[in-house]
Parts: structure tokens; C-alpha cells; sequence
């Protein structure tokens, strides 16, 4: 509840603020700064925070936090995931804090999980600052490469049964992951009844960029589907995934093959796909 206490608060106390739009922002009160660095793509910090744990920003936008991290990390993975039904090789291209590789290597099929991620600095800030995100990423199965996922996917065709796009926001280096050609060679880095999801921003915030991607991916794949799930801390706190499939359709699952969630169950994946008007007309044609 917003007292005169709060109010004290925003005025005295260390604060991180994404700020969204001109007239949109979010803010995390501070307890302290963990790390900060530039990169060769990117500023990277690490905050301590009062509500959600620990906070990792790139370029000034929440990537992840402790608390709701798992909402995020598994609807990106399971989602897709069940909806192959028997998904053994497996990318994720950028997602170097390692919560997607933690949630696809729960799939028992899964004999091969690739990490395409270009910023190492990523995955050595995860692995210090984030080992509950990061566990996965040490697991016999799984490669991390740090390199350009774009020219990863170019160079790997008809190997992959899931591809998974866990990019930052479509600015700066992730703005090549949004984009038509790369739909493209990620149908050709499938194999014939591969799948691919990517995270694709908020229906309030970011409606141009949806309408875009979900109609790219649905001229690249015979299948398209927009689902959403709730994350307190990305901005609106509605955000959207786009998967494009070969051949298998999310509404026909039916069994969940992985019991240790938070967020995902059965009844979620159908719900998930289920839009609210607003959003249906994002993407009706
Ligand atoms: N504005 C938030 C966009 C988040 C995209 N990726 C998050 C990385 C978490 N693995």
C-alpha cells in the first residue's frame, strides 16, 4: 500500500528505475550495487534488491530477478518443449543467465541442450551473482558457445528439434534476432518438425513490434501462436512469447512430462494460448 512511508522512501533511498517509454517507468528499490560493467555489447549490472532478490539489467532493462524469474524462464521453455513430442536437441539463442538451458534440461528427452550466447559476460555474472538460474549451465548435456547466435543458426541446418529466442529487447545487438531473415534460417536450423518460441515484448508497450514478428513468423512456419503469461517486473507486467511450428499444435497436448514448476502445469499451457480481444486483434491479419 502507497503511505506517506513509501513516499519518504522514493525520496531517499537508492532506487533503479527502467524507464520505458517517455512517460512509463518501473522502479526497484536498491540495497546495493553488486557489479557493474561495461561490455563489448552492452552495460551490465547486478543489483541487490528490497522485493525481488537479486536484479540483472543489460542496457538499462530488466533482464531477470530471483523472484520472478521462473515465470518468464519456464513459459519460454515448456510451452514449446511439450508441444514437440519428443524434443532431444535443443538452442537457445542468447539467454546466457542460463534460466532457459535449466528448464529445457528437465525434459528427459533431451540428450543435447547448445547456449548460443555472444556476451560471456552474461553467463560469468549469472554463475556469480545468480547459481539458482545458472545451475543448469554445468550440466554434461548442455554447450555453452559465446558467439553471434545469428551466424550460430546460419551455420547449424536441419539440427534442432527446439529453438528457443531468449533475446534482450529489440535494441541495440538483439535487434537481428527480430527479424524475418533470421525466422527464416531458424526454419532451415530445424529439423522437418522443429519448433521454434521467442520472447516477443509486452501487448500494451509493444504492439507494432508484435503484429510485425507474429506475421514474419507466420509467413516463415504453417503454424504461429501468441500465448502471454504475468512477470511483476517487465514492463506492463502482460508479456508475449511467438511460437512457429512444422507440424505439431500446442492446443494438442495433452500430458505434462515435467513436475518441478512453479508456473507452468497443464492447465496453464492451454490457458496461456487463450487471448483477450485486445490482443487478438494484435494478430488477426
Ligand atoms: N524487457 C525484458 C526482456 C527480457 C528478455 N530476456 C530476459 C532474459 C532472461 N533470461
Amino acid at each position: 500500500m502507497y503511505t506517506k512511508e513509501c513516499f519518504k522512501l522514493t525520496q531517499s533511498h537508492l532506487w533503479f528505475t527502467e524507464y520505458q517509454s517517455e512517460n512509463l517507468s518501473i522502479g526497484l528499490r536498491i540495497e546495493k550495487t553488486l557489479h557493474s560493467e561495461q561490455t563489448p555489447y552492452q552495460t551490465l549490472d547486478v543489483y541487490s534488491t528490497h522485493q525481488y532478490g537479486n536484479l540483472l539489467v543489460l542496457d538499462g532493462c530488466v533482464m531477470t530477478t530471483d523472484k520472478d524469474e521462473f515465470v518468464y524462464h519456464e513459459m519460454l521453455a515448456h510451452v514449446p518443449m511439450h508441444t514437440h513430442p519428443n524434443p532431444k536437441s535443443v538452442l537457445v539463442v542468447g539467454g546466457g543467465d542460463g534460466g532457459i538451458i535449466r528448464e529445457v534440461i528437465k525434459h528427459p528427452s533431451v540428450e543435447r541442450a547448445v547456449l548460443a550466447e555472444i556476451d560471456g559476460a552474461v553467463v560469468e555474472a549469472s554463475k556469480k551473482y545468480f547459481p539458482q538460474i545458472a545451475q543448469g549451465l554445468s550440466d554434461p548435456r548442455v554447450d555453452v558457445q559465446i558467439v553471434d547466435g545469428i551466424k550460430y543458426v546460419e551455420d547449424h541446418k536441419g539440427e534442432f528439434d527446439v529453438i528457443l529466442i531468449d533475446s534482450t529487447d529489440p535494441i541495440g545487438p538483439a535487434v537481428g534476432l527480430f527479424s524475418k531473415t533470421f525466422y527464416d534460417s531458424v526454419a532451415e536450423a530445424l529439423k522437418p518438425d522443429g519448433i521454434m518460441a521467442a520472447q516477443t515484448e509486452s501487448p500494451f508497450a509493444n504492439q507494432e513490434l508484435i503484429r510485425r514478428v507474429y506475421s514474419d513468423i507466420g509467413k516463415t512456419f504453417p503454424i504461429v501462436k501468441l500465448y502471454l503469461a504475468s512477470i511483476p517486473t517487465y514492463p506492463t507486467g502482460m508479456w508475449s512469447f511467438t511460437m512457429g511450428s512444422k507440424v505439431h499444435r500446442p492446443e494438442d497436448v495433452k500430458d505434462v512430462r515435467v513436475a518441478n514448476t512453479r508456473y507452468y502445469n497443464a492447465a496453464v499451457h492451454q490457458a496461456c494460448l487463450a487471448l483477450p480481444n485486445f490482443v487478438k486483434e494484435l494478430v488477426s491479419e
